[in-house]
């Protein structure tokens, strides 16, 4: 640095006073300044919103410095980078987890207090950020913060959705979606970075250049919009470093559109122009279903392209030598839904870098690892091939290309098989001829990652076969983590401060394993107390929230059953509703001396069903519907009870799970590829009823079959089974509920024929009917049984948090990073 930068900058230092103060004075004077100078208010009159905008602007100044002193320290000693690219992030509520993880949580609780003001409180006024749909999408945000906690040199891209998930509101009880315009109260954690902002170009055709004695090609774009970047700071635990989210919002473009000016009509030319904002307006709310719309393939690309173009800028920056990509950079996609950033490397390499097609592929090859989360075929995403080439002519011709190579080896080393060459081309031949996009992504990704062993199990023997045969070495596995942070620190706080006593320290905060240290006290009569207790708060909590959201009053000493998470007929919500029906006819029917033995349940159900699936919406309306007939029926007070929570989310999850006695996560085995809910669960002590499918299996290892209500066909059964289903009958309590269903019990009979036609009749594809018996066995014998003898239940209890360390997402991305990534922590100095 020359001199007379090094004087420019130190009397910059000088004039900046260090850093800001984390004293309750300095923090104090923080939220007043906020408050006058940022939300505007007189710092003599403002009220809880406006206390939780200064207080969030307050932490985010203390996330800025550190974010700053991060990527500097990152510049300087230029590691291997991390590139995380996906289309959903489910984020939640940011304010509790940035100042825990800053390390200034109380602190701030305390400034407040003397400000009149409650911490909690004020969290309480932060929106949901749901730029996701369901696991896969918190995936993604747990990853962040695990990454983030362990130093690695990561970055998060994504899209800034005007629109996130949308909001569920139950009008009697059917669902209907109500768009979340989550961006109307202001987003305080995102910076606009206006200078950061790429061209991005659609449709047009591709020419051929002459260039240095060759040709290239050139893409003439029909239309260009920009991207601008929105910076979202994440903070580590433990640690100063603070890593990047970065999401693109669309802006139209300077360069959009020259010639309709001309013509004229400049106030149209300008609602034209405003159309460039769709691009990054709307998340897509059906996961798992990929349906082929325009507006979803220019989605992908756009966010694809400007992260591809943010990282090529930030590689040129400090580098001049393309060989050395792949040393320092890895860039692993989500799904397949960020893969068109394969051929977009491939093109700015070959067609504006100007690197030979060996060059350009022999670097893609080396840098692109992902992750897939699905078991069925038909989730898979296909773009139709007359689409793509419209909207993307040159990528179109790259994709050929690979396939045409591709093609080309699998022949050498196959031989002619043309049903296998059929199968395993990038490009599908049929009605509609169409790209299958997991196809690109396993020829180009030197790592394919299933989220459970037996979800690899299934991927190598079924979904992938051919190309396990063709490269098994491609093929790995990382199980499901979730991050300790949000689920227990900031959403069980109570439970943390037992945790840590009992430990003696805090420091499983960032190293799970520790946990482990808890079965030694599993059976001391004074944890399991203390335990009792701080679960007992948080059942009245959720009975407080139930009261709030649905008016309903139930009982803290009821045993609190839930099942939450995106209605789908594979997770079988059914089973579920079933259950409840034919434990409600039993109760009914009891004397009284039997119902004296009854342990009282509140049946919690929430989740959201995508708007155009019509089979998980009558689920939600089955489920509305008994529980009208059980809540009404006086013969039933408070035995049984059955909730369904509205606008299921990441904040209502926190409220929720710490408060369960028993969650289920019931899915037809073979279906769930991990299943995240029931590590939350887990982590707070909860017990899980489930089947033996995804990374349930792994939780058995860990805390033994004794420890949980598990029931169920097996993976391996399933096949079989199904054949069976279609010739034999019902068990008798199974055909019995399902008639109450069909014969008007609960009203809406003819609304609910498509959804009893679906699993009677040889058609349970699902295996509800055979696995019922079971099913209930699991919740009256085990489940009811040991909810008797509370000593053994807390024992289980503490056994459940006790074996929950590996299903932290540390132990996750920490296993990417060493297989996958291979990349190291850089930690930012204090
Ligand atoms: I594919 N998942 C999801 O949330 N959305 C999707 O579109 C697809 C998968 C989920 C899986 O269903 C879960 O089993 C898994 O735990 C989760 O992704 C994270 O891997």
């Amino acid at each position: 640095e020359s001199g007379e930068g090094k004087a420019k900058a130190e009397r910059m230092f000088s004039l900046m006073d260090g850093f800001l103060k984390n004293d309750p004075i300095s923090l104090q004077k923080d939220i007043l300044d906020h408050v006058e100078y940022t939300v505007a208010r007189s710092r003599f009159s403002f009220d809880d919103f406006e206390a939780y905008q200064a207080l969030s602007h307050s932490v985010r100044d203390r996330l800025i410095e550190r974010w700053h002193d991060t990527h500097a320290y990152f510049k300087r000693k230029d590691p291997k980078r991390l590139y995380f690219l996906s289309l959903e992030f489910l984020m939640g509520r940011s304010l509790s987890n940035s100042a825990i993880n800053l390390g200034i949580r109380d602190q701030y609780a305390d400034a407040l207090n003397q400000l009149g003001f409650e911490f909690e409180v004020l969290a309480e006024q932060e929106g949901d950020a749901a730029q996701g749909n369901g696991g896969l999408a918190r995936f993604s945000a747990c990853h962040m913060d695990s990454l983030a906690t362990m130093d690695f040199p990561a970055w998060g891209y994504g899209l800034r959705y005007q629109y996130g998930l949308f909001r569920q509101v139950i009008l009697d009880g059917f669902q209907h979606e109500q768009p979340d315009y989550w961006l109307n109260f202001g987003n305080p954690w995102e910076t606009e970075r206006i200078p950061v902002s790429y061209a991005v170009k659609f449709y047009g055709t591709v020419e051929e250049k002459d260039f240095n004695g060759g040709k290239c090609k050139v893409w003439v774009p029909g239309e260009t919009v920009e991207a601008v970047a929105y910076d979202n700071p994440i903070p580590g635990y433990g640690t100063r470093n603070t890593i990047n989210l970065r999401l693109w919002s669309a802006k139209p473009s300077d360069l959009y559109d020259m010639e309709s000016y001309d013509t004229g009509d400049y106030i149209n030319a300008v609602i034209n122009r405003q159309k460039a904002e769709t691009i990054s307006s709307v998340l897509y709310p059906d996961d798992r279903s990929y349906q082929g719309k325009e507006l979803r393939l220019k989605q992908q690309y756009f966010f694809v392209s400007a992260s591809v173009q943010d990282i090529i800028r930030r590689f040129k920056d400090s580098h001049n030598d393309f060989n050395q990509f792949p040393e320092k950079v890895a860039l692993q996609l989500n799904d397949t839904h960020p893969s068109l950033a394969i051929p977009e490397v491939m093109r700015v390499l070959v067609d504006e870098e100007l690197l030979s097609w060996k060059q350009a592929w022999d670097i893609v090859c080396k840098i692109f690892s992902c992750t897939t989360h699905t078991v069925v075929p038909e989730g898979l995403e296909k773009i139709p091939v007359d689409l793509l080439g419209s909207v993307l002519p040159r990528h179109l011709q790259i994709i050929f290309d690979i396939n045409l190579s591709f093609v080309e080896e699998l022949k050498k080393h196959f031989g002619l098989d043309f049903n296998r060459l059929s199968r395993m081309s990038i490009v599908e031949e049929g009605a509609v001829k169409s790209i299958r996009m997991a196809n690109l992504s396993i020829v180009c990704c030197h790592t394919v990652n299933g989220v459970s062993r037996v979800h690899l199990d299934i991927l190598k023997t079924k979904v992938f076969k051919d190309f396990y045969e063709l490269w098994p070495q491609k093929f790995h596995y990382k199980t499901n983590g979730v991050t300790q942070r949000r689920w227990l620190v900031v959403s069980n706080p109570g439970l943390c401060g037992l945790i840590s006593k009992w430990l003696g320290t805090d420091a499983w905060i960032r190293d799970m394993d520790l946990l482990m240290g808890l079965r030694d006290h599993a059976v001391d009569a004074e944890l399991q107390q203390e335990w009792k207790m701080v679960r007992r708060i948080n059942k009245i909590r959720l009975a407080e929230f139930i009261e709030a959201m649905t008016g309903m009053k139930v009982s803290p000493d009821a045993m609190f059953d839930v099942q939450i998470k995106r209605i789908h007929e594979y997770k079988r919500q059914l089973l579920n509703i079933l259950g409840i029906i034919y434990r409600y006819d039993c109760i009914k029917n009891m004397k009284e001396s039997d119902r004296r033995k009854v342990v009282p349940r509140v049946c919690i159900i929430g989740g959201k069903a995508a708007p155009g699936y019509k089979m998980a919406k009558k689920i939600i309306k089955l489920c509305h519907a008994v529980g009208e007939t059980i809540n009404n029926d006086s013969d039933i007070g408070d035995l049984l009870k059955l909730v369904f929570i509205p606008d299921y989310n990441v904040s209502v999850a926190e409220l929720v799970i710490p408060g369960s006695d028993i969650s289920q996560h019931i899915s037809t085995a073979g279906h769930e590829a991990s299943g995240t809910g029931s590590m939350k669960f887990l982590m707070n002590g909860c017990l899980l009823l489930a089947t033996a499918d995804g990374a349930t299996i792994e939780i058995i290892e860990e805390i033994g079959e004794d420890n949980m209500f598990l029931f169920g066909a097996k993976v391996h059964e399933v096949p079989k089974l199904r054949e069976k289903a279609q010739n034999h009958g019902m068990p008798l309590q199974f055909a019995r509920a399902l008639k109450m269903v069909r014969d008007g019990y609960f009203d809406y009979e003819d609304y609910f024929k498509s959804l009893c036609d679906s699993i009677e009749g040889g058609g349970d594809f699902y295996l509800l009917g055979n696995d019922f018996a079971s099913y209930l066995e699991a919740q009256q014998a085990a489940a009811d049984k040991a909810f008797v003898d509370q000593e053994r239940w807390t024992k289980m209890s503490i056994l459940s948090t006790a074996g929950s360390g590996r299903f932290s997402s540390d132990r996750t991305v920490g296993e990417y990073a060493h297989q996958t990534w291979g990349i190291e922590p850089c930690r930012c100095p204090f």
